[in-house]
């Protein structure tokens, strides 16, 4: 195919990645991914997607790399020359940012320097767009609701503070080198293919296991946080219409309504038929079975399905995000096509099929990550 649009994606492997190199294919583009060389298979999310390597014509191609490896990254990108790069790649779980945070800024903050200057030290400034994963946590300790594009940062975290330095250099390499650079300022988006850490498929899959009685209760930190929560196959769609627009520029994307971690878990119990009862408050906040409808699902009533533990708390919270993407539908025609109540079903119904395969079966075995963040 002569004109075949080629795409260059790091972090592959991560929910987005996956996510976006279907929509990619589907598209008829060849797909370069950066994967990490890692002890265990790292490819579960994309390995539907595999092509052997040893036939003609392949349109999806791993390469190894890091984020940490300007030398490795700005080779895979002149082999490649790749029309567009998305750069998904980073460390992007705020809780254990601050257990690493030197290491976060190097791969989160000057990963993506790594990768602007790679096109421009390669003179393809002209021929590569770039898109960066930037995000809701920019506005951390928020200074307007909703958040649009003009409301100031106040990055609550070190993924937060790091994410701000790869904004900033993305607007300053469009500007000095007039390199099509663009920022995609996302809200939260989950799936069933989410990292099993953030709170959602913690949710999720902890609801599923004490649905098949595999467990009986989970643990949970902040539950009156509200975050602004979307599907990730409606996000990966406009980080791709973001870099088809006629000129480079930064977009929020969001659903416009927010949710507490609270309602989320009321939300996801609904789904197997279970009503719960929140009671006590701060540390001592419990939640407990007050009804169940789901003949399949029989869990007793009063029983205690989840606690509060301080360890997920954060030194530094974000208390509201809720975002404004009225530039992407009026500019690009971006909408949302899943609800939340849509996601939350998916994600159930996804788990539920994965704890009932067995998949998630070894009892006390780390699986059940109970004490994750
Ligand atoms: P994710 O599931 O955590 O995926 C992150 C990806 O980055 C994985 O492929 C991971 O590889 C890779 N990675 C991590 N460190 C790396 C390194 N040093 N070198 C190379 N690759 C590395 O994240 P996601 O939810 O798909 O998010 C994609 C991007 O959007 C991230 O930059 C995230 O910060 C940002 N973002 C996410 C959200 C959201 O709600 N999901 C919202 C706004 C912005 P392994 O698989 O080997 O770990
Ligand atoms: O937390 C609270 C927690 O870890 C959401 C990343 O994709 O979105 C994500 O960051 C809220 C927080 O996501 C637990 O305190 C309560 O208020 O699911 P999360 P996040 O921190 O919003 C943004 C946009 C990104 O860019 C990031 O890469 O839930 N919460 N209890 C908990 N959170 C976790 N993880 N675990 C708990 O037990």
């Amino acid at each position: 195919m002569a004109d075949q649009k080629v795409a260059f994606i790091t972090g592959v492997t991560g929910q987005d990645g996956a996510y976006l190199s279907e929509f990619l294919l589907k598209k008829g583009y060849k797909v370069h991914g950066l994967k990490r060389r890692s002890s265990l298979f790292n490819t579960d999310r994309i390995d539907h997607l595999y092509q052997d390597p040893h036939v003609d014509n392949q349109n999806f191609i791993l390469h190894y790399g890091d984020m940490t490896d300007s030398t490795n990254l700005t080779r895979l990108i002149q082999k490649i020359q790749p029309d567009e790069i998305y750069n998904l790649a980073a460390m992007s779980h705020v809780r254990v940012s601050f257990e690493m945070p030197e290491y976060v800024a190097d791969v989160d903050g000057i990963g993506t320097l790594r990768i602007l200057e790679a096109v421009r030290l390669l003179g393809l400034e002209k021929k590569t767009r770039i898109y960066q994963a930037s995000t809701s946590e920019l506005y951390g300790k928020i200074q307007e609701v909703p958040q649009k594009e003009s409301t100031p940062f106040y990055p609550r975290s070190p993924y937060g503070v790091a994410k701000i330095y790869a904004y900033w250099i993305t607007v300053n390499y469009r500007e000095a080198y007039n390199m099509f650079a663009c920022n995609g300022i996302l809200f939260n988006h989950e799936s069933p293919i989410r990292g099993e850490t953030f709170v959602t498929r913690k949710t999720t899959r902890a609801i599923s296991r004490i649905a098949l009685g595999l467990q009986d209760k989970f643990y949970l930190g902040n539950l009156d946080a509200k975050r602004d929560w979307g599907h990730a196959k409606d996000y990966v769609r406009m980080m791709w219409m973001i870099l088809q627009a006629d000129e480079p520029e930064d977009w929020v994307i969001a659903t416009g309504k927010s949710t507490t971690v609270r309602d989320f878990v009321r939300m996801a119990f609904a789904e197997v038929g279970v009503s719960i009862v929140f009671e006590g408050d701060g540390i001592n906040e419990k939640a407990f079975v007050e009804s169940c409808s789901n003949e399949k699902y029989q869990i007793p009533l009063g029983q205690e399905v989840l606690s509060i533990d301080e360890r997920y708390y954060r030194p530094t919270e974000v208390d509201l995000l809720i975002g404004d993407a009225t530039k992407a539908k009026e500019k690009l025609g971006w909408e949302c096509q899943y609800e939340l109540s849509d996601l939350v079903k998916d994600m159930m119904q996804s788990d539920l099929k994965l704890m009932l395969k067995g998949q998630y079966l070894e009892e006390g075995g780390y699986r059940t990550m109970n004490y994750y963040e």
